[in-house]
């Protein structure tokens, strides 16, 4: 542990750590079990196209989900182009502008325009006001995500897509085993999409999962998202590639029955940083919305206004082997290509607040709770000798 200002790393101590501690490590899952699922696939001599093991990872997670379809993509970003076809949507979409950038990009890409709305300050998530204060003539859907596992308002979310006669779908790339009042989190909207990405609580490598309760545009979503084909030599609309292969449904497989395990351990971790933290009334770690949460997000709110001192605890931490990561500066509407482009709000205030205030620290199997402990003491030393460090970052001490 860390006596003086002079231990710590920045300023030429031993780092806390002597291997480095990253958001988004993939956690452990039974390595044999794996190698089986794969070498079945070799054996096979079937390895993309709607295999076994995609069917059967669909087939489990409608189950998880309590939802009547699945669909195994070749990532979330994928997953939301296909939704948004198989909508028909064109023209405007209504989202948050605090998210992941690849939320929005995913919707350019395929030339639909993202209007970014504020997101309110308890949720993280899309202000149900916003929407009817950005609405426009173009506007043709709503996309609300559910950050860090959070849900959305998903009540006002649906009266205002009723306003506006247009659909509502859900980024719910963080969110598998979440809930809105007491309904697993993929029930919601015209469709929701979840990614399998390596860096999230269950992953196929790179993946997703897009889930609705809609038997007519599931099959629509299914034929899209191989090419359009609906029998040999026959397709029916305008499809891409957007399969998932057997390898990462394998690993998908393996990581959803590793998931109870995964998330009791993550409980631990986010349970050792609320215990160090809790005396301090600068910082508060983000709970969940509901009892159930996936715990996989571990979110330092500090309450400075200004980015200095969040920007310290990254560098600092940073030096200790700790690879915090600032999710999500500096928010989509100040990220290119949407900051050049003349066409977003000049400011979202909370967006902006979130975007200098938050830290996410690392969770998973990687990291016990005895070093998620030490990560959270070091940070509340760092606060109970807050004037000193930044002194002597800014270089006048
Ligand atoms: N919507 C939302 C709200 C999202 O957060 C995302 C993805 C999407 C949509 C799109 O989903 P996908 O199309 O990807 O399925 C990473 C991921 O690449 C991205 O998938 C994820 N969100 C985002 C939050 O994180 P970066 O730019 O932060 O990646 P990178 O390479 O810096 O890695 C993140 C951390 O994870 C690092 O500390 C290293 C660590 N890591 C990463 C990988 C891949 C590992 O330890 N092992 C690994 O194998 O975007």
């Amino acid at each position: 542990m860390k006596r003086t200002v002079d231990d710590l790393a920045a300023f030429g101590g031993t780092p806390l750590f002597d291997r480095l501690l990253h958001v988004g490590r993939p956690s452990d899952v039974d390595r044999r079990v794996l190698a089986a699922r794969i070498d079945g696939a070799m054996e096979r001599h079937w390895l993309t196209n709607d295999g076994p093991l995609v069917r059967t990872l669909e087939a489990t997670l409608s189950e998880f989900l309590g939802v009547r379809h699945c669909i195994a993509v070749s990532s979330a970003t994928v997953g939301l182009q296909l939704v948004a076809k198989a909508l028909g949507v064109r023209g405007e979409v209504l989202m948050p502008g605090f998210t992941f950038v690849g939320t929005a990009t995913a919707l350019s890409w395929i030339g639909l325009t993202p209007v970014f709305c504020d997101v309110l300050p308890e949720s993280h998530n899309l202000d149900p006001a916003e929407i009817r204060r950005r609405a426009t003539s173009a506007t043709a859907a709503i996309l609300g995500v559910h950050l860090w596992g959070r849900s959305c308002d998903v009540e006002q979310l649906e009266a205002a897509a009723r306003e506006l006669s247009v659909p509502l779908f859900f980024d719910s790339a963080h969110a598998l085993g979440c809930s809105h009042r007491s309904r697993p989190l993929g029930n919601f909207g015209c469709a929701e999409v979840f990614s399998l990405h390596a860096t999230k609580v269950v992953t196929s490598l790179e993946g997703g999962v897009v889930t609705t309760n809609d038997s007519d545009l599931a099959e629509r979503i299914r034929q899209a998202r191989n090419f359009g084909f609906v029998k040999e030599d026959q397709t029916v609309a305008l499809g891409i590639n957007g399969k998932m292969n057997e390898f990462s449904a394998a690993m998908g497989l393996t990581s959803l029955e590793a998931y109870p395990g995964v998330r009791a351990h993550n409980v631990a971790v986010h349970a050792a940083y609320r215990a160090t933290i809790v005396h301090l009334n600068e910082i508060s770690l983000i709970e969940p919305s509901g009892p159930e949460w996936n715990y996989h997000y571990a979110i330092l709110q500090l309450q400075e206004p200004d980015g200095f001192w969040r920007n310290a605890q990254h560098r600092l931490l940073q030096k200790e082997n700790v690879l915090a990561r600032r999710y999500f500066t500096p928010g989509v509407h100040r990220s290119a290509p949407y900051a050049e482009s003349g066409h977003v709000p000049e400011s979202l205030p909370v967006t902006e607040r979130l975007a200098d205030t938050l830290l996410s620290l690392p969770t998973g199997t990687q990291l016990s709770p005895a070093e998620a402990a030490a990560i959270g003491e070091f940070i509340a030393f760092c606060y109970a000798h807050r004037s000193e460090i930044t002194d002597r970052l800014r270089g006048t001490g």
